[in-house]
């Protein structure tokens, strides 16, 4: 014989609500939230995987875009040795401008004749801002992508003479950095004193920053510590300097 109707819709009932006085009802909420929590356990498993299978995906990115180039990342910098003389804030996102970037860490030492060479990357599309730079004695460039103030993940800067060419970007460069800032994954970028650019005053220069790969998108600070570097804000950009 099966079990009365009547008890079946009050185990039904309870079940649905979720709260009950019986016994048995509160069997299919246990129930719920043990499958709550396993959800939850893989949802967090999964975000993980997916997380550190991108981190891995863009290092073998990097690592095919260095091999195709022949350059090793530039590692182990001295950051910093000057004092702060300016910092730049903005963000990088889907309404920024666009430019196919060069590859990164190139050239392998700057080129101060503004003939640097460094090939077309894979990355295309990628958003970036731009800050003239001035200085008025003959220094070497401090610009650090700073991890403070800084939600880009990986981001890459490059140096150019003036004018930079977001059509031409292969014109004008003088030199480029990937990962020398650090940060949190170790993929921030930096201009460091040891990189021995030296700026000439009365030239105008072109510091531009820009994310590693398309659809990325963060806020980002710079820090400007060569002693006499200056930053002209463009009024085409949301940043600040202070
Ligand atoms: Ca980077």
């Amino acid at each position: 014989m099966g079990r009365p109707v009547g008890e079946l819709n009050v185990l039904r009932v309870s079940g649905e609500m979720g709260c009950s006085s019986i016994r048995g009802a509160f069997l299919p909420q246990e129930v719920t939230m043990r499958r709550s929590i396993l959800c939850l356990g893989l949802l967090f498993l999964t975000v993980g995987l997916v997380t550190a299978q991108s981190a891995a995906d863009k290092e073998t990115v990097k690592a095919r875009e260095r091999a195709a180039a022949g350059v090793q990342s530039h590692r182990n910098v001295t950051l910093l040795s000057g004092t702060r003389r300016a910092t730049i804030n903005g963000r990088l996102d889907g309404s920024s401008p666009k430019f196919d970037r060069r590859i990164a860490d190139l050239p392998a030492t700057p080129d101060l004749s503004c003939n640097g060479v460094a090939g077309d990357s894979a990355s295309n599309g990628v958003p970036y801002a731009m800050f003239r730079l001035e200085v008025s004695a003959t220094e070497n460039l401090e610009a650090v992508v700073q991890a403070a103030g800084t939600t880009l993940a990986d981001s890459v800067l490059y140096l150019y003479c003036d004018p930079f060419d977001d059509q031409n970007p292969g014109a004008n460069l003088i030199f480029s950095d990937d990962d020398d800032g650090g940060g949190p994954n170790g993929q921030l970028s930096a201009f460091s004193v040891s990189d021995a650019i030296a700026l000439t005053p009365g030239n105008q220069y072109w510091l531009v920053i820009s994310t590693f790969s398309p659809g990325e998108s963060g806020d980002f600070q710079i820090d400007l510590t060569s002693a006499t570097v200056t930053a002209v804000p463009v009024e085409i950009q949301r940043f600040s300097v202070e």
